[in-house]
């Protein structure tokens, strides 16, 4: 119920910290503070909103020493009265004062309870609250942009200009229906040429979003090519490491090694595999077949050449497989070329030469900038909603002129309807409740 006060530890639990911080928000809060801080010559009834306070916090069996800062609402994350004490960040303590308040008539709050208020406070839309909670779970610098753009209102935007666009047809076509002897001429061709406005900003928005996977898992890369041609060389430069054994024996890598590293803010995650060559050796036949396996499920392959060598015929063999995929032919070992290849870059694995080159190749074939670049929707309840209102679009467009404008309303609306979901103006509570119940207490 939105008239309770809520209370909950805003810091990680089950440490130590320097600082612990518990978060009060609800009519209550200022009041409950009152009865438990005195801040440092001044009477608590003083205290200004959005300014720290020293003072000492009272419980009944202990006393800290803390900072008590009083957010007024409605300008408050949650839009209520908020008060935040910043206590010495031991584990006791931060339980201690939490039950403090409790029994002072603070509830414990529930996961995402502030949050959620916030939302139904009209500060955040609920796509931008999801952005919050995607902040705090990012792992990498590109799912905090992603999550930053999502938080910000970047994706309700898109969104919102697409809606409007619908909008404009739709209050099209209602003023048809009333006036239809007046307006017909007007208004279809602009009802039109609305929806498919609205269309293409939503197909792009999917279209950008086709890469999501590179912000959240990252992007797989497989190093194929035959036995002692580099592979493992030139996944040790990646890496900037050496994790993989390198010998002039071919055949060295046997098994599929997986490792990953941060490149932009984007992971890469390298599969090293044994090289391709027929084999009477058990392991190293699986090694290959294990290497088949990573090739195929990789977004993009690396294809390595060793131009010291002349071109085989299992070397020809092994690139028809690849070429299917998304790849890179990499003529490596140009120190000693002898055998000049097809290929889209030379590089020496062995010493490193080139391989900043390849490695914006490698961003730019996999497209992932633009993944970085753009707002794009991450959340599949939002990807969902988007083509649902695709599929209504495009029913409204095909049967424009062959239906009448009351049932190219219908799917208008369902289409509207579709899009609202993402802000949350048109969802229902037990959605609400799910999206709030994955995030953490005290958020
Ligand atoms: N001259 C020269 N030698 C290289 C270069 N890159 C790798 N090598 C050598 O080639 C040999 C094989 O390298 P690896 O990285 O083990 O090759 P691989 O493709 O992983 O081999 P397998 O695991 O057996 O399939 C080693 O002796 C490397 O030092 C290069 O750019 N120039
Ligand atoms: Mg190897």
């Amino acid at each position: 119920m939105k008239e309770d006060t809520i209370v909950a530890a805003a810091t990680p639990p089950g440490q130590a910290g320097a600082v612990g911080i518990v978060r009060m928000s609800g009519p209550r809060a200022k009041k409950i503070a009152e009865e438990v801080f005195c801040a440092v010559d001044l009477d608590f009834k003083k205290i200004e909103p959005y300014r720290m306070y020293l003072g000492k916090i009272n419980t009944k069996n202990f006393l800290d020493r803390a900072f008590c800062v009083y957010c007024k609402a409605p300008k408050s994350y949650t839009g209520e009265d908020v008060i935040e004490f910043h206590l010495h960040g031991g584990i006791t303590i931060v339980k201690g004062v939490i039950r403090e308040l409790t029994e002072r008539g603070a509830r414990p709050a529930d996961a995402g309870e502030f949050t959620k208020r916030a939302y139904l406070n009209g500060k955040m839309n609920l796509s931008e609250a999801e952005g919050i909670a995607d902040m705090i779970n990012a792992e990498s610098e590109a799912e905090i942009m992603a999550a930053y753009r999502l938080m910000s209102g970047e994706v309700s935007q898109t969104i919102s200009e697409a809606a409007s666009d619908i909008l404009e047809a739709a209050s099209n076509l209602e003023a048809y229906l009333d006036y239809p002897e007046e307006l017909e001429e007007q208004v279809f061709e602009p009802s039109k040429k609305a929806l498919k406005s609205a269309l293409l900003k939503l197909r792009t928005a999917l279209k950008n979003s086709e890469n999501r996977r590179y912000i959240t898992d990252g992007i797989n890369i497989a190093l194929a090519g035959l036995t002692n041609v580099g592979k493992s060389s030139l996944m040790n430069v990646l890496l900037k490491d050496e994790r993989a054994i390198v010998t002039d024996i071919p055949g060295t890598t046997r098994d599929v090694l997986k490792e990953s590293f941060m490149l932009d803010g984007i992971k890469v995650n390298i599969l090293d595999t044994a090289g391709i060559r027929e084999s009477t050796d058990t392991v190293e036949r699986i090694g290959v077949e294990k290497a088949k396996k990573a090739i195929d499920s990789a977004d993009i392959v690396l294809f390595v050449m060793d131009a010291s060598l002349p071109i085989t015929k299992e070397e020809e063999s092994l690139y028809s497989l690849i070429s299917q995929k998304k790849h890179i032919r990499i003529e490596n070992k140009g120190d000693i070329i002898k055998y000049p290849r097809i290929k889209d870059i030379t590089i020496e694995a062995k010493t490193g030469k080139n391989v900043d080159k390849l490695i914006s190749l490698i961003l730019e074939k996999t497209d992932a900038k633009t993944a970085l670049s753009s707002s794009i929707l991450t959340r599949e309840r939002h990807i969902y909603a988007v083509k649902e209102a695709e599929k209504s679009l495009q029913s409204a467009i095909k049967n424009f002129d062959s239906t009448t404008p009351d049932c190219t309303l219908v799917d208008i609306k369902d289409a509207y309807s579709s899009l609202l979901k993402i802000t949350g103006e048109d969802v229902s509570e037990s959605i609400v409740d799910k999206i709030f119940s994955t995030f953490c207490v005290g958020k």
